[in-house]
C-alpha cells in the first residue's frame, strides 16, 4: 500500500462525509437557495467570529477573490517571501488583479519582522504603487507548518491600522494551529480582516474553502467569485461533506500531528538529514538532503518503496500526515527514507 505523504490534500472523504453527500439538501446557490451552502457558511462565520463567510471552490480561489476584494488594480499586497500566495497560485493576484506583490521575508517561525512590514507600505505620492492589504498565513506552509503566534498577528495588524489597511489570513491550515496549540481560531482571526480556510486539506472534504469577514467585504467576495467563474449551483453536495470536516475531522488534527512528530523523530536520527524539530508543530514536516544528495533522486528512491514525498528545490523535502495516515506507516515512511539515502549514496557514488 502507498503511503502518500506528498500532502493533506490527498485526503479522500470520510464515510460520514460520502453519506452526508448524498443526503444533502440542495438548491441553487446562485439564488442563494442552496440550505446546506447557507448552513455551512453561517457554521463558518460562527467559528471564526466573523459577520459573514461564503463558500468558493478552492483555497486559492479564496485568497485571490480577497485580494481582489480588498485591493483596486495597482495597488500592492504586502506578505511573506515564502507565502503561498507568492509561490503556488499561478501569479493570479497580479495576472488576474493587476496587483503587485511586494514581499517582505518570512522568517524560519513563518513570522515577518514587524518592521520590515511598515516599511513595505510606501509614502503616498505619485511614485509609489499603493499597498492595499498585509497577508498573513497560519500554518505557515514553506516554513514547515509552523504556527506564528498570535502575539506576531497583534503586532502586524496595529501596523495595519496606523495605514488604515485590511489584513487578510491565508488560514489554509488554521485549525492545525488551534488544535496544536489548544487555542480556538479566532485567536488568530479576531487580528485579520477576512480568513480564508481550506476544508479539503487536514478536514479530508473533497473540495471547497470557505472566505470569513465583514458583511460588505463577503458581498464583494460573492461578486469577484462569480467573475473569476467560481459561482456553483447546488453545491449543497460540497457543503455537506465540509460541515461534516468542521463539526467531526477538527479534533483528529491532534493525530497526525503526533504522526508527524513521530516521523520527524525517526527521519531525524538518520545521517545525512538535516531536520529542526522545532520546526515540526504540525502535520507538515520539512527537511534537508546534506549536500551532494539530490532531491528528486531520493524522492524517486522513496517512491519505488511506496513513500511518496514533494521535493521543494534545494535539497528540501517535505511530507505531510492526515486523515489515512496512520504510526505504522510513519514508521515504515522513515525506514524507507533511510533505504532511499543508501540507495543515493550508492548511485550518486559516495560509498
Ligand atoms: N497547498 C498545497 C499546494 O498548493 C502546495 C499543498 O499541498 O500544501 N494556502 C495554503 C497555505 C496552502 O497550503 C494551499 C494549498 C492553498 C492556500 C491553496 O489551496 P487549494 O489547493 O485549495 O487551491
Amino acid at each position: 500500500m502507498t503511503i502518500d505523504l506528498r500532502s493533506d490534500t490527498v485526503t479522500t472523504p470520510s464515510p460520514a462525509m460520502r453519506e452526508a453527500m448524498a443526503r444533502a439538501e440542495v438548491g441553487d446557490d446562485g439564488w442563494r437557495e442552496d440550505p446546506t451552502v447557507n448552513r455551512l457558511e453561517a457554521l463558518v462565520a460562527d467559528f471564526t467570529g466573523k459577520p459573514a463567510a461564503i463558500l468558493v471552490p478552492s483555497g486559492t480561489m479564496g485568497n485571490l477573490s480577497s485580494l481582489l476584494a480588498h485591493c483596486q488594480r495597482g495597488h500592492e499586497v504586502i506578505l511573506g517571501s515564502d507565502s503561498h500566495i507568492v509561490h503556488y497560485e499561478a501569479g493570479g493576484a497580479s495576472a488576474l488583479g493587476g496587483l503587485v506583490l511586494h514581499t517582505v521575508p518570512n522568517q524560519p517561525d513563518g513570522t515577518m519582522p514587524v518592521d520590515a512590514v511598515a516599511g513595505a507600505i510606501r509614502p503616498r505620492t505619485d511614485y509609489y504603487a499603493p499597498a492595499g492589504v498585509i497577508c498573513l498565513e497560519n500554518t505557515h506552509n514553506r516554513c514547515g507548518g509552523v504556527i506564528p503566534p498570535p502575539e506576531h498577528f497583534a503586532e502586524v495588524a496595529e501596523v495595519a491600522r496606523r495605514h488604515g489597511l485590511p489584513v487578510h489570513l491565508d488560514g489554509a491550515r488554521i485549525f492545525n494551529a488551534s488544535v496544536a496549540r489548544g487555542l480556538p481560531v479566532t485567536a488568530w482571526v479576531d487580528y485579520a480582516s477576512s480568513v480564508q480556510l481550506c476544508f479539503s486539506k487536514g478536514l479530508s472534504a473533497p473540495v471547497g474553502s470557505a472566505v470569513a469577514g465583514g458583511a460588505a467585504f463577503v458581498a464583494r467576495v460573492r461578486q469577484v467569485r462569480k467573475m473569476l467563474g467560481g459561482g456553483m449551483r447546488q453545491a449543497g453536495v460540497i457543503a455537506a461533506a465540509a460541515i461534516v470536516g468542521l463539526t467531526e475531522m477538527v479534533a483528529r488534527l491532534s493525530d497526525d500531528h503526533a504522526n508527524a512528530r513521530l516521523f520527524a523523530e525517526g527521519l531525524a536520527r538518520l545521517p545525512g538529514i538535516g531536520l529542526d524539530l522545532a520546526s515540526v508543530q504540525t502535520n507538515i514536516v520539512i527537511f534537508t538532503l546534506e549536500d551532494p544528495l539530490e532531491g528528486p533522486r531520493f524522492v524517486e528512491a522513496a517512491a519505488r518503496e511506496g513513500v511518496l514525498l514533494v521535493e521543494m528545490g534545494g535539497r528540501r523535502l517535505r511530507a505531510v500526515t492526515h486523515y489515512g495516515i496512520d504510526a505504522d506507516d510513519c514508521r515504515r515512511a522513515v525506514e524507507v527514507c533511510a533505504s532511499a539515502l543508501e540507495q543515493c549514496r550508492r548511485t550518486q557514488g559516495l560509498q
